[in-house]
């Protein structure tokens, strides 16, 4: 017999629904309740349900408008709850959290939840805007298309000064980089304000692609208030600039969707600062692959995903999925290019593509201004990297030809 909350049976197990017309959220539960009747007070909560019965509620509305358990495991307390479309406004992805991501997290009754994932429907996913160049985008402004594009952080992360700044990320792009990044924390700081940094970077940009040939991209970090953040990309639009970065955790969703429906014509690069707090936990808390779910939606073109091999946790599976899954068919919405970064150096580059493959942005930062030869030499060796593993030269064996390689081997070593 199932537990019944409010006076309402949320339990459909065994039954199905239609996919196009309900949102599909797996939760993990921890909870001392009985597994139907915690997934009953999650949808019940999550939906349209409250504590008790109330007078308020009629049948017609729950029948319509309640979230439906549709899969309750005893033993993994994984559950599956349906959420009639109904429940949702198109493109707001505030409203949708405060839906399945809202108050049931703070439910006494249920100690740990942990949103695992969400499936939508297509007549949802196709009222966002999604990202505006996507993975593709991305190449072909870079008109680079085999292999995995090469981005240099700036390092120090904060301190370097506009002039210093711009002169580094030169010699980054001189050396082989595709892309040269702010750092998550660095915006318009006094010892580096923004205007000033992207004119005079914007500038260095130009004149390292008219050297190599190559183009290059500048992302610059606009995190800020939501409105100042537009001002920011404007201002990168008028200077020449074809990037943005965002920080999309701190920044927030409503601030994605805003920076996106402006409608810039901007690369948006998604750095995810912030996003342990919520991720880590495997028994609490929203998973990255929602989380890259929610950021392909709003309109991030290229985004932080996890190294595997790098000093940030994050499992090769769980890499891997949210990878596939960014670069899968979904609704109208493009792929989005995923970004590798966090503790690599040349060294660790074969280990990265074998576990990542060719279709990422490979980020380098202590890995490249920490070369003993500098910048240039630390972005060289990075390229020379990526160059061994797209032409399948073992690390080694290239680097007897590549000076900057083999010095970064031997600083860091190699696998
Ligand atoms: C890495 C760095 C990035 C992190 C983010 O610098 O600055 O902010 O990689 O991690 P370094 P993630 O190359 O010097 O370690 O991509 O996992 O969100
Ligand atoms: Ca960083």
């Amino acid at each position: 017999m199932s537990q019944i909350v409010d006076g309402y049976n949320y339990l459909h197990l065994g039954r199905s629904v239609k996919k196009s017309e309900h949102i599909i959220a797996t939760f993990f539960i921890g909870s001392q309740m009985e597994i139907n009747k915690a997934a009953q007070v999650v949808a019940g909560e999550s939906s349209i349900g409250t504590w008790t019965d109330i007078k308020t509620l009629s049948k017609a509305t729950f029948k319509k408008l309640s979230a439906k358990v549709i899969q309750a495991d005893r033993r993994t307390r994984i559950v599956k709850i349906a959420y009639p479309l109904a429940l949702f406004e198109p493109s707001n992805i505030a409203q949708l959290l405060s839906d399945v991501a809202g108050n049931i997290f703070s439910m006494k009754a249920i100690p740990n939840l942990r949103l695992i994932d969400l499936e939508f429907p297509d007549k949802y996913i196709n009222s966002f805007l999604g990202p505006a160049f996507g993975a593709d985008g991305v190449r072909h402004k870079l008109k680079v298309y085999k292999r995995p594009l090469i981005g240099a952080i700036m390092k120090p992360k904060l301190g370097l000064s506009w002039k210093q700044h711009a002169h580094f990320a030169y010699l980054a792009f001189k050396g082989g980089v595709d892309l040269v990044k702010d750092d998550e924390n660095l915006t318009d700081q006094t010892f580096n304000p923004f205007d000033k940094r992207v004119r005079e970077t914007v500038k260095l940009a130009r004149k390292a692609e008219q050297e190599t040939g190559q183009k290059k991209l500048c992302a610059f970090n606009i995190s800020a208030s939501a409105n100042e953040m537009i001002k920011r990309a404007e201002f990168v639009k008028k200077a020449g600039g074809h990037c943005a970065m965002v920080d999309i955790m701190t920044v927030g969703f409503s601030g994605l969707q805003a920076l996106r429906q402006a409608r810039l014509g901007l690369i948006l690069h998604g750095h995810r600062a912030m996003h342990s707090t919520m991720t880590r936990n495997p028994k609490h808390g929203i998973s990255m692959t929602v989380i890259a779910k929610l950021a392909r939606l709003a309109g991030i073109d290229q985004l932080h995903t996890g190294t595997v091999v790098g000093k940030m946790e994050g499992t090769a599976r769980e890499t891997n999925d949210i990878n596939k899954f960014l670069s899968c068919k979904w609704g109208r919405i493009k792929p989005v290019m995923p970004i590798a970064s966090g503790g690599l150096h040349p060294g660790l580059v074969p280990q990265l593509y074998k576990v990542i493959g060719p279709n990422v942005i490979i980020n380098f930062g202590g890995g490249l201004h920490g070369h003993p030869k500098g910048t240039y030499q630390g972005a060289q060796a990075a390229f020379q990297a990526v160059e061994a593993v797209t032409k399948r030269i073992p690390l080694k064996k290239h680097a007897k030809s590549n000076i900057a390689l083999a010095e970064a081997i031997i600083k860091w070593g190699a696998g």
